[in-house]
């Protein structure tokens, strides 16, 4: 049975469908794109209140959802064919699964075939959020100055084509001109991406295209438009095709695109809304004044944890996170860096036992059922690291506190440019904006040992700290002539 509207009452009472009147709902949510980890966290937690809520109130927080580009035509074929409708599939480290369709989606644009709907939607009185999820790459920062990248090719076409563009921040900047020419409030702009202070560099992104365009519109943009940071969390590996089976097999469900998680799921929000939001607090969302904490603790040990695991164990042979984890010299390894390195540099987070969270962090990397790819994990380490490890070096190199394993995190991440294969040859699919400038400055390491860490666009002047130098060379030197990682790392937990 084919997944679409007409099919909902039928399906298996296992499969949960939305009871709640899909043809009420109005989107109050323009989002931008709509990939797993949209459908996962704010689509559910969305569809999860319009379960539970007063629904004349839920009903007008629909989610409408864009696609820029050509890449995204087949999330687009797809719900049309279904209605905006998918699967959620959450495993449970038990092997249980909670299967439900998620209703909460009731619209879906190319914005590269009709520029101008998306303009009008998001122009319209009904949209009172504009959310996003467009990765750290489609932020367009200016990776040395860390401004809005105003020579990129895509932003020039934007400023001489205000009327189709191509970046999130030409579709924004065109419809809050029309808000303002018609007199209707400025929505909030909502990031959803996995990104320090994510509110405030999407407010400095729009505010850099948009001043280029028209410094009175700007003006306007900064004085009406909210931009509340937040943490965002569920892990949300790449949908397989074991996945549509899996629906086939056990319930004769047609669905070309399900996503599936873990049963964790948080989202904390700094309380600052231009045109009112949904009562997301009710269905378990945390509004706070201040994300900062969170959002650092978060990056600094689950998504470092995440690169620790990713980057050692993809050059030691292992596929998955649970794989890695499962090694006890990589938990070990692991406990070793958030225990001596990443926590002893973070501030106290109210409410927060970082013990607790810690091994739940653990727990949840060792849900067998998750299979998160490292490959996943991986992809434009250029991007995260720096925001996720380097951090921590700096604040050890400070104040004098341990760095080994996060420098040995670092010589793995060279060998892994160096060679896009693990330790025995086997071939890495290695995914990065920055993939050549990392290789090419990785490939220089016979020559001048540091040459990795030279590379400023990623690592600024950290190769200039005589401490780091030392125990990275160290501990690179050593890898290179031995790629088993394990004997660094059973040297490094000691
Ligand atoms: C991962 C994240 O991409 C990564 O490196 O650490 O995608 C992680 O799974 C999410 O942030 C979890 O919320």
């Amino acid at each position: 049975m084919q997944l679409n509207q007409s099919n909902l009452t039928q399906l298996p009472a296992e499969l949960n469908s939305p009871r709640y009147d899909r043809s009420r709902i109005k989107p109050g949510i323009v989002h931008v794109g709509v990939g797993g980890f949209h459908r996962s966290h704010q689509a559910y937690y969305t569809d999860e209140l319009m379960r539970s809520n007063d629904p004349s109130d839920a009903s007008t927080w629909g989610i409408c959802g864009v696609g820029l580009r050509q890449a995204d035509r087949k999330m687009a074929n797809v719900l049309q064919d279904q209605d905006c409708l998918y699967t959620l599939i959450v495993k449970e480290p038990s092997g249980g699964v909670q299967n439900r369709v998620i209703g909460s989606l009731v619209d879906f644009l190319l914005a590269c075939d009709h520029p101008t709907t998306v303009i009008e939607q998001m122009a319209s009185p009904d949209t009172k959020i504009v959310s996003l999820t467009i990765t750290e790459g489609g932020y367009n920062v200016d990776p040395v100055s860390g401004d809005f990248d105003a020579a990129n090719a895509d932003a020039i076409y934007d400023l001489e084509n205000p009327g189709h563009p191509r970046l999130v921040f030409g579709y924004l900047t065109a419809a809050l001109r029309l808000r303002r020419e018609r007199g209707l409030p400025a929505f909030t702009v909502q990031s959803c991406d996995n990104i320090q202070h994510n509110g405030d560099l999407t407010r400095k992104m729009l505010l850099g295209f948009a001043r280029q365009q028209d410094a009175e519109l700007a003006k306007w943009i900064e004085a009406e438009v909210c931009f509340p940071n937040a943490m965002v969390d569920r892990i949300t590996p790449v949908t397989t095709s074991e996945d549509i089976e899996y629906l086939n097999n056990q319930f004769g469900l047609e669905d070309a695109w399900p996503v599936t998680c873990e049963p964790f799921c948080q989202w904390i929000i700094e309380d600052t809304f231009s045109n009112g939001r949904p009562e997301w607090e009710k269905v378990g969302v945390q509004f706070v004044t201040d994300v900062t904490p969170y959002e650092t603790m978060k990056l600094r040990l689950l998504n470092a944890g995440h690169s620790v695991l990713g980057l050692l164990g993809s050059v030691f042979g292992y596929q998955t996170i649970d794989q890695t984890v499962g090694d006890d010299l990589f938990a070990t390894f692991l406990q070793g860096f958030f225990d001596d390195e990443a926590s002893p540099v973070l501030d106290a987070v109210e409410g927060i036992d970082l013990r607790q969270y810690k091994a739940t962090l653990i727990e949840r990397f060792s849900n067998p059922n998750i299979k998160d790819n490292l490959a996943r994990i991986c992809l434009e380490s250029s991007s995260k690291l720096p925001v996720f490890l380097l951090p921590t070096i700096h604040k050890n190199l400070e104040q004098g506190g341990p760095i080994d394993h996060a420098a040995l995190v670092i010589a793995a991440w060279c060998y892994y440019s160096d060679h896009h294969t693990d330790r025995h040859g086997n071939a890495l699919d290695v995914i990065d904006e920055q993939r050549a400038a990392l290789q090419e400055a990785a490939k220089k390491t016979s020559s001048d040992p540091l040459a990795f860490i030279k590379l400023d666009s990623v690592f600024g002047n950290l190769a200039n700290n005589a401490r780091f130098a030392e125990t990275y060379k160290r501990l690179l030197t050593q890898l290179y002539r031995d790629p088993d990682v394990t004997i660094l790392m059973r040297q490094v937990s000691a």
